[in-house]
């Protein structure tokens, strides 16, 4: 049967609004004339997701009859954000949008607002995953995305009494009208049980696993719009449901709360986000949602593939697998285990399939943020898949072995199983079932290559190769920055929406002082959007002729939020001495949620807090400095808070930060950067030059000898008078009298705990990296052309290039567009 195409260029406001009308009457169920704003959030979503779900089914057609190769990409979190604005500009809708809304006095900004963040992501990781589905439907590849319908996503921040207080975050309250159960498609997952190994009838050794415990994942589907393409990329999240909703056998003993009890249990599985961005205890719940999300996906991978083909032997043809970060490294030994046990395949041949199946993304190089399982919990939860794991060990090591004769040192450093701390590496998992490894920045993919992946590099140089991130420009200038996108356009076109290396063009015109005027003024009226969003907020009202210094991410040590609240301390103390009655006025902004179980980092929110209320309460201040903590920052906060910016700081410990993606969000939006040669730093630095970015402090090399060399973090508090000043201000409680000791963890950790991220040797020039900004801003001129050279030379860190690098290099697939 046809699937009527909506989306016809013929659309008119009335057509729209009697769509509108039937989608309120019919769906919301609510009459037009005393509809709330909400309802009609309501209508406007189930009319657009319309459009989506008819391109989905006309979409999933044609690829099953072209039967081309497929990319199926795995990721635990997914931090989408609000959806509607960025679908109505991919489709087109902005202005008959608007015209219909108005017919019923409704205004589509106040709509929109009415979305809830749909954050099923910690930070960068997910975001990452959220940029990437979007620039799969730009680009038209043959693509998915599969992952998890967390109940409760990302806890939503508070700040009392200066601390960070979590509430959780239910976001499905009031429905999800973008998504679609499938009833029809779900599957059971298994747990726990034993191994049964015998020989079969022809001989052959066989293993069932069997006296499971069974979950069941039901399938909701997300169709995300393309940007004026009529590809969609379908994101499929499993929810988890008992595999009856009441289990017969206590029903009938006349056990009904346990039989409910039962079904809650097995419905935990997609209950909540794991709320932490870089350690991963190895709690037994994640391990299961873990399964729970890879064996499903692979069930649906496996059904459509079999609907297209039936030679198994073909599978590595027609698929290719996502593995992002090490969160679906189960995927490997999961899909051996189907090629062995279901389809009855020899462990050399599967093996074999499956290392030309997987690819797979790392996104750091912290240690602690390195996946490894308990042999004790495997053994309990998955055994069928520990016994897997142990037999692609023992291949792998006879590689290793054969490479590397006699040498039992590299054996054990290279083996899936730590023996010491009996844990499984997911990592090594994941390289060695992956016939692609790359790191997200050119920095962290060489430091990778050099240290925690170095054997492997050595053995199979072939695999590893560089991606650098990316960010989606649709969301993060067209949509978020409307003065500026405008600006651009009048003056270049509109090429660079789809095709941000076209912003380029702009780079001429910051020699025109008209152009750097008008330039200017839109970050202005962004700058007082980000104050009333500030004042809303917190209450403190910021000067919009102030600096806007901003930084906003996960707190985490690496990060270094310390040392910028150093900087303002060492401010603070310069205007009470009177030293610097010259300063630029700052407003310095923080934002970032803490990891629940990360003691320091909720410190550092609380000294954030303290201090802030110590400087903006100070009348010796003088207008001169403030400084906010932006509490809940998300998706639709960063679209606010990137376009009003003017300095970005991107700190971090040199060799720690992979790559960021706010680095590149904010100097897009014309926001300069103050960073360390760390993560994609290096390679904005490259792009627009060292006369346009400020860059301090070591490089990893020497950071990493630093350290080598015995690091000591007391040499350089005896030698710099004010940074004992800033260090013994925080120990002895100035920013909190009734608590004085308050941070004396915070001040031991640095000066007697090795001061691990080099605060103290980055301090100085840090500092006086901060002096050179403010001469740049005094001269407003100079400042608005460094500006507008930073959007004209962000081309590079176009989602779609990302993309496009990983379809040609990656994962070997060519788009596939369907006609209109
Ligand atoms: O690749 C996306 C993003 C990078 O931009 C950040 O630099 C990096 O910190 C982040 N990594 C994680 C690690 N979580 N785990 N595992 O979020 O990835």
């Amino acid at each position: 049967s046809s699937v009527h195409e909506h989306d016809r260029p013929d659309w008119n406001a009335t057509f729209i609004k009697e769509k509108l009308v039937n989608y309120m009457v019919h769906d919301v169920g609510k009459d037009p004339d005393i509809a709330s704003e909400r309802d009609w959030y309501y209508a406007v979503v189930y009319f657009v997701r319309g459009v989506l779900s008819e391109r989905r089914i006309r979409q999933n057609r044609y690829l099953r009859d072209e039967k081309g190769r497929r990319v199926y990409y795995l990721s635990m979190e997914y931090l989408i954000g609000r959806n509607l604005m960025r679908t109505v500009l991919d489709l087109d809708l902005n202005i008959l949008l608007r015209e219909a809304l108005s017919e019923f006095e409704q205004d589509l900004d106040t709509i929109v607002a009415c979305e809830v963040d749909a954050a099923l992501g910690n930070g960068g990781l997910g975001r990452l995953a959220a940029c990437i589905l979007d620039s799969i439907a730009n680009q038209s590849f043959p693509g998915m995305g599969y992952g998890i319908r967390y109940e409760f996503g990302m806890f939503s921040q508070s700040i009392e009494e200066g601390m960070q207080v979590e509430h959780p975050e239910h976001w499905l309250r009031h429905g999800n009208p973008w998504e679609f159960e499938q009833p029809n498609v779900k599957y059971r997952v298994r747990f726990n049980g034993k191994i049964l190994c015998f020989k079969d009838a022809d001989g052959n050794d066989t293993c069932q696993w069997v006296d499971t415990k069974d979950v069941v994942a039901l399938a909701f589907d997300v169709p995300l719009s393309g940007h004026k393409t009529p590809s969609i990329t379908n994101l499929r999240l499993w929810s988890a449901r008992a595999t009856r909703d009441f289990d017969l056998s206590y029903f009938n003993e006349g056990n009904y709360v346990e039989a409910v009890k039962d079904k809650a249990v097995s419905e935990n599985l997609s209950k909540v986000l794991y709320p932490n961005d870089s350690t991963l205890r190895g709690q037994e719940l994640r391990l299961k949602q873990e399964y729970f999300f890879v064996s499903s996906s692979l069930q649906d991978i496996m059904e459509r593939f079999k609907l297209e083909n039936g030679d198994i032997r073909q599978f590595p043809k027609r698929v290719v697998i996502h593995l992002n970060d090490t969160h679906p490294s189960l995927a490997v030994p999961e899909l051996l285990r189907l090629f062995c046990d279901e389809y009855g395949l020899e462990f050399d041949e599967a093996w074999d399939l499956c290392r030309q199946t997987f690819t797979y993304t790392n996104h750091t190089l912290l240690p602690e943020a390195l996946e490894t399982w308990p042999i004790a919990i495997m053994e309990h939860v998955l055994p069928r898949h520990l016994q897997i794991l142990y037999k692609i060990n023992h291949q792998h090591l006879k590689e290793v072995k054969h490479r590397y004769p006699g040498n039992s040192t590299i054996l054990s450093r290279m083996s899936l199983i730590d023996d010491v701390s009996k844990r499984v590496r997911m990592a090594h998992v994941c390289i060695v079932g992956s016939y692609s490894v790359n790191g997200v920045a050119e920095l962290h993919s060489r430091l990778m290559q050099a240290g925690m992946f170095k054997d492997f590099k050595e053995m199979r140089p072939g695999v590893f190769t560089n991606v650098t991130n990316g960010i989606d420009q649709h969301r993060w200038l067209n949509m978020s920055n409307p003065g500026l996108s405008a600006l651009i356009k009048e003056s270049i076109g509109d090429k660079w929406v789809s095709d941000l290396p076209a912003l380029v063009e702009l780079a001429p015109l910051a020699d025109d002082a008209g152009f750097r005027r008008q330039f200017h003024d839109i970050k202005r009226a962004n700058k007082v959007r980000l104050a009333q969003l500030v004042a809303r907020k917190t209450g403190v009202e910021l000067d919009p002729s102030s600096m806007f210094d901003v930084q906003v991410k996960r707190i985490h040590e690496y990060k270094r939020q310390l040392l910028n609240l150093m900087h303002v301390v060492t401010r603070y103390i310069r205007i009470r001495d009177g030293v610097e009655n010259d300063m630029v006025p700052r407003s310095v902004i923080i934002g970032g949620k803490a990891a629940p179980g990360y003691h320091i980092a909720k410190q550092i929110i609380r000294l954030i807090n303290d201090v802030a209320s110590t400087i903006n309460n100070d009348p010796a201040i003088k207008g001169l400095l403030k400084l906010v903590f932006l509490p809940n920052y998300n998706v639709s906060k960063a679209e606010i808070i990137m376009p009003g910016s003017e300095l970005s700081e991107q700190i971090s410990t040199p060799g720690m930060e992979a790559s960021g993606t706010g680095n590149m969000k904010f100097a897009l939006n014309g926001a300069l950067t103050i960073g360390t040669l760390d993560g994609a730093n290096i390679e904005i630095l490259e792009e627009v030059g060292d006369d346009n970015i400020f860059i301090f402090g070591m490089t990893a090399d020497e950071a990493h000898d630093l350290r080598a060399g015995g690091y000591d973090p007391t040499l350089y508090f005896e030698k710099n008078a004010e940074l004992r000043r800033v260090l013994e201000m925080i120990r002895d409680g100035f920013f909190c009298p009734d608590d004085p000791g308050r941070y004396s963890d915070l001040y031991n950790n640095l000066l007697f705990g090795g001061d691990h991220f080099l605060l103290l040797a980055d301090y100085e020039a840090y500092i006086a990296c901060q002096k050179q900004v403010e001469a740049t801003y005094s001269n407003q001129d100079r400042w608005n052309r460094m500006a507008v050279l930073n959007t004209a030379n962000m081309g590079k860190f176009s989602i779609d290039r990302t993309v496009r690098t990983y379809a040609e290099n990656v994962w070997k697939v060519k788009p596939m567009q369907l006609k209109r």
